[in-house]
């Protein structure tokens, strides 16, 4: 349904219809998304910073249900006990004008000179005691602020110069680092859970954890793995050259699908942070059934960024196609679900050579002894088609609208 009418503010037309987000679609993002100045290495920032109470009321209005944050996106590093009280007060009353929460929050242990070889991993003691003291103080905010997901991207956890750190003992401080922290969140009853956010390289030349699947196995090291779980992201995955919603489907089968970084990035490239669903549509409608299908249920969260071409009102139109794509592709989903044509096929996918099943699942040495009796006319097997351009191209043209 696509309804007449049209959402108007500062000064701009934003469109109103189906697709337009809303609070139970559960929609967040960063203080530093929709706050980016697009500085890049080589040029300074092209936007004025956009107070982080006007952040909130524009993206409530826009639709969206939660606002994440850094502790500096909010709290000058340098601030005073007092005036930083003074900010998360102003802050709250913002959340609670615009019915906004803050789902997660997380630490910046990346801009400070301090930990330009790392946080967790330093060689140095000092630094790794002061990157425990800044995350506690921001975990503390977190809490204030109602955060139930604490997340962690060790964005200089990583090396150039790869023979000046031992990558063992890096891996040991992580984890040191981050049973410290689940004790601490235990300790003072924060009732909050960590999820690990993987990236294979930028700023560091490369991180010691690279992927989603490298944390889903250090995952299960830690003192407590219940308490910890991922934050994939599209661009971070496809910047490794992996397919995204397998990732994802890993982490969701392994009950560890904590929270979700939605963006999208063109392959081989550097760390681009567009807009959700804006280079690979077919990956972003695969990823979109994935979460749809499996129930995911927890915050989607879009860590993107406006082009650096824009104004504050183009950034305004990128969170609200971030969203708008997210839904429209939801509804991609259920045609794709009610189409008999592309239904038959999967059906037939998986219908075939039921008598079969029996001899799968459950080791037993009997059912072991009937299997190897059986003789497998192998080339028979492998003659038939299975039929995947035809699906492959229904899909194609499903996605591009014709059917
Ligand atoms: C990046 C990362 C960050 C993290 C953020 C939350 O590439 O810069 O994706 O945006 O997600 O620091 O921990
Ligand atoms: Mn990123
Ligand atoms: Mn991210």
């Amino acid at each position: 349904m696509v309804y007449d009418f049209h959402l108007k503010f500062e000064g701009e037309i934003f469109m109103a219809d189906a697709y337009m987000a809303k609070k139970e679609d559960k929609f967040s993002f960063g203080l530093w998304t929709v706050g980016n100045i697009g500085r890049d290495p080589f040029g300074d920032p092209t936007r004025k910073p956009i107070p982080p109470t006007r952040i909130v009321k524009n993206l409530s209005r826009l639709g969206a249900w939660g606002i994440n944050l850094h502790d500096n996106d909010l709290v000058p590093i340098d601030a005073t006990p007092k005036g930083r009280n003074q900010i998360v007060r102003d802050f709250k009353k913002a959340l609670e004008d615009h019915d906004m929460v803050v789902p997660m929050a997380t630490t910046n242990t990346f801009t400070h000179p301090v930990f330009r070889d790392g946080g967790f991993t330093s060689n140095d003691p000092k630094v790794r005691a002061y990157g425990l003291q800044k995350i506690m103080r921001s975990i503390d905010l977190g809490a204030e602020l109602g955060a139930k997901i604490y997340v962690f991207w060790g964005g200089r956890e990583g090396a150039e110069c790869n023979v000046a750190k031992d990558p063992v003992e890096a891996i040991k401080r992580y984890r040191d680092g981050i049973n410290y922290l689940c004790r601490y969140v235990r300790d003072q009853k924060y009732g909050m859970k960590f999820a690990l956010e993987a990236k294979p390289n930028e700023p560091r030349a490369d991180m010691y954890f690279p992927t989603t699947g490298h944390y889903l196995a250090f995952i299960e090291t830690l003192d407590d793995p219940k308490m910890v779980g991922v934050n994939p992201e599209v661009a971070h995955e496809h910047m490794a050259g992996l397919n995204f919603h397998h990732g994802v489907a890993q982490a969701l089968e392994s009950g560890k699908l904590f929270h979700i970084d939605l963006n999208d990035q063109r392959f081989g490239r550097y760390d681009q942070d567009f807009r959700f669903g804006s280079e690979d549509y077919k990956s972003a409608f695969l990823l979109v059934k994935l979460l749809e299908e499996k129930k995911y249920r927890g915050p989607k969260h879009f860590d993107a960024h406006a082009f650096r071409t824009e104004d504050e009102k183009g950034v305004w139109h990128f969170a609200e196609g971030c969203m708008r794509t997210y839904n429209i592709l939801k509804e991609k989903v259920r045609c794709f679900q009610k189409d008999p044509e592309i239904q038959g096929i999967l059906a037939e996918i998986a219908g075939q050579n039921p008598e079969f099943e029996k001899h799968l699942g459950k080791y037993s040495r009997k059912k072991a002894q009937a299997l190897k009796r059986i003789r497998f006319d192998i080339d028979g097997m492998a003659k038939k088609g299975l039929g995947f351009e035809r699906l492959d191209q229904l899909l194609t043209e499903l996605m591009l609208g014709i059917r």
